[in-house]
């Protein structure tokens, strides 16, 4: 191990005088205002997002990609990575695997790994959008939509086949992601490819065990640029709906088309019982694949407060599956992933501070300046200080990325991995 609870009591020490002073500022404010302090930080604590076993490396667009020293080059190694960031934050403790790109060698070895890390395998997506070595059929027109039905059926087996894999290492959902739709009018009949998607999805169901759950998720465009099958929510929860009460719809932040309200889709998927996970991200223009918070933090703290109304009021919905799903193009990624681990909890946190009694009498009353109000004192509140208390409670650090950077912790992985190592995946 790299770096080791040892190691950040010692670099905390540092910190510890300014963190102390600010969190006891902060905790006497909101305490005078009625929060229970603990029991946010409690939450805090409990609250973990999974890390894609494709984001440790460095990402890429279509015109090129610019590796990082020291990416990982092995399962082994991306899992170890994923215990770097957890080491630190505290908050990251399960992986999300994509196969076939990270199919374990050797389970019982991955499994002793992970659980030395303090990581759980989460959700394990399926992969039909590229065709594999030595596979019979080609995805190029679509996998669980296509007309040929021994294509769908490779992929149907495909799904299966993951389903197997997951339940080897513990995973109790899987995430269902499809490219499959057109890129011309007139390629594709509409209603013959979702009804193909439809009886494809079941087939997939009737193979998942008593207690998983499957996550469909919805993509409006790319790579197909005309049509996308599964487009929308709607689309999703319609197929979520027709599989059955195991079957949720996923959202992915970057999925929508510009100025979604995606807050109020999450809200009403809730209350249905039928939002099962969630991949963050943030973008400008579509599905940028950016750190989370860097481009619209407001928008993620307004999605987080229905996410805890749901939480709260909605016990017909199941706990979700979280995950980051960033794409790092030109910064290290583990530092990246840090700071989209921070605002996910700073946007959480600051849902936690949301007066919800008070907002509902002013709702009630039509006070809209009120309403406005209530949001944005939680949304203003500098709640950073009950973040780094909640990580150190925990024996994380109080400033991972300060701590990342004073631990040396690239360079060391530099010196342990080369500098040529390419991470496999994306
Ligand atoms: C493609 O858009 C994508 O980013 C989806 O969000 C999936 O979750 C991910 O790839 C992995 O299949
Ligand atoms: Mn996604
Ligand atoms: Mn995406």
């Amino acid at each position: 191990m790299i770096i080791n609870k040892e190691h950040l009591f010692e670099d905390n020490k540092k910190d510890l005088k300014s963190h102390k002073e600010s969190f006891d500022f902060l905790g006497l404010k909101l305490d005078n205002e009625g929060h229970d302090v603990a029991k946010i930080i409690t939450k805090l604590k409990d609250f973990q997002v999974a890390i894609p076993s494709w984001a440790l490396g460095a990402g890429g667009t279509r015109f090129g990609r610019y590796s990082f020293y020291g990416e990982p080059s092995s399962l082994d190694q991306k899992i170890e990575d994923i215990g770097i960031i957890h080491t630190l934050t505290q908050t990251s403790g399960a992986v999300s695997l994509h196969i076939p790109w990270d199919i374990p060698e050797d389970f019982k070895s991955i499994k002793e790994l992970a659980c030395s890390l303090n990581i759980k395998f989460d959700a394990v997506n399926s992969n039909t959008f590229q065709d594999q070595k030595g596979a019979k059929e080609s995805y190029k027109f679509g996998s669980l939509s296509n007309t040929s039905k021994a294509a769908r059926e490779q992929a149907i087996q495909h799904n299966l086949d993951v389903i197997n894999i997951g339940n080897k290492l513990g995973s109790k959902s899987l995430t269902v992601w499809l490219a499959d739709g057109s890129n011309f009018p007139g390629q594709s009949n509409f209603q013959t490819a979702l009804q193909h998607t439809e009886s494809s999805l079941k087939s997939i169901y009737k193979g998942l065990p008593d207690d998983w759950s499957m996550l469909i998720e919805y993509k409006p465009y790319e790579p197909n640029f005309y049509s996308t099958v599964i487009q929308d929510w709607g689309t999703s929860f319609m197929l979520a709906n027709a599989c059955g009460e195991k079957a949720y719809s996923l959202v992915d932040l970057g999925h929508h088309l510009p100025n979604t309200n995606i807050e109020q889709i999450v809200s009403i998927l809730m209350m249905k019982g039928k939002l099962g996970g969630f991949h963050f991200n943030d973008s400008k223009y579509g599905d940028d694949d950016l750190t989370v918070g860097s481009i619209k933090p407001y928008s993620l703290f307004l999605i987080f407060n229905e996410l805890v109304y749901g939480m709260r009021n909605n016990p017909q919905n199941p706990n979700l599956a979280w995950m980051i799903d960033a794409s790092h193009n030109i910064k290290d990624p583990l530092e990246d992933l840090i700071q989209s681990l921070e605002s996910i909890q700073e946007a959480y946190a600051k849902a936690l501070l949301v007066d919800q009694d008070a907002l509902k009498d002013a709702q009630m009353n039509h006070d809209v300046v009120t309403c406005q109000e209530i949001l944005q004192a939680a949304y203003r509140t500098d709640v950073r200080p009950l973040i780094e208390k909640a990580r150190l409670d925990l024996g994380g650090a109080i400033h991972p990325i300060k701590a990342f950077r004073n631990l040396k912790v690239r360079e060391t992985l530099i010196k342990e991995r080369g500098k040529n190592t390419v991470a496999t995946g994306l």
